[in-house]
């Protein structure tokens, strides 16, 4: 049996590949599952910064140019959140999604606020738009408003399901999203965590699991000093 929140398990499975990039919060949350469900795969970095991803090869994985792609055998899937729902239909060890019908909804909403409002405003591509666009000093305060505004959001969403971690006190979908998105708003985007309590608290206890800290971008084999 898996245990919650550990990365080792044996069971049978494909060969899975993952491209991915080191500093990506979008991969970032797929290495967690895969370390949740004691999934084995090959890492295939993607340098974003080489602009690797515009590779015709890899524009043949996934024509919107962005990682992370899994490709299990035949299945080539671009995009962590179908990848996150796949893995966890085939993989039931540690699920990632509650019973409960209500706290599942809330791990999809809090999940969807990240993806959806936040990192897509925070995208190396929209950056460099705005670097060259509008000036090198107002990416910092673009992001700053667009994550300060989901954490706000997700602050009183979690408010009344949070324990030790998002939605109680296991790890489910929401936490998946939250650790990186939370990480990358410290340490890259510098934003000022003490109008966040509870996110700030939740980024403590992601930094103590063995899963979560396996997936850190600075473990990961592309990983560059800053
Ligand atoms: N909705 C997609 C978003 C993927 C995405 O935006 N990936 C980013 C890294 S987190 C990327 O590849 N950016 C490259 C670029 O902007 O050129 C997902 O969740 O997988």
């Amino acid at each position: 049996m898996a245990k919650n929140a550990g990365v080792s398990i044996l069971q049978e499975q494909t060969k899975l590949k993952l491209y991915s990039y080191w500093r990506s919060s979008c991969s970032w949350r797929v290495r967690i599952a895969l370390n949740l469900k004691g999934l084995k795969y090959e890492y295939k970095a993607v340098n974003l910064l080489k602009g690797e991803q515009f590779s015709s090869d890899y524009s043949k994985l996934n024509p919107l140019n962005y990682v992370p792609v899994l490709v299990d055998e035949d299945i080539v899937l671009a995009d962590s959140f179908a990848i996150l729902m796949y893995l966890d239909e085939k993989y039931h060890q540690h699920p990632l999604l509650p019973q409960d019908l209500q706290k599942r909804a809330i791990n999809f909403q809090a999940a969807n606020i990240v993806s959806s409002s936040i990192q897509p405003l925070q995208n190396l591509a929209v950056l460099k738009y705005i670097e060259e666009k509008v000036g090198p000093d107002e990416k910092f305060a673009w992001t700053q408003h667009h994550i300060g505004k989901g954490f706000a959001a997700l602050e009183q969403l979690l408010k009344e399901f949070a324990g030790r971690y998002a939605t109680g006190d296991e790890v489910f979908l929401a936490d998946l999203f939250l650790a990186p998105q939370i990480h990358g708003a410290i340490t890259r985007f510098k934003l000022d965590m003490t109008q966040f309590p509870l996110l700030s608290r939740l980024h403590e206890a992601y930094g103590e699991l063995p899963a979560f800290q396996a997936a850190m971008p600075e473990k990961q084999p592309d990983s560059v000093k800053t």
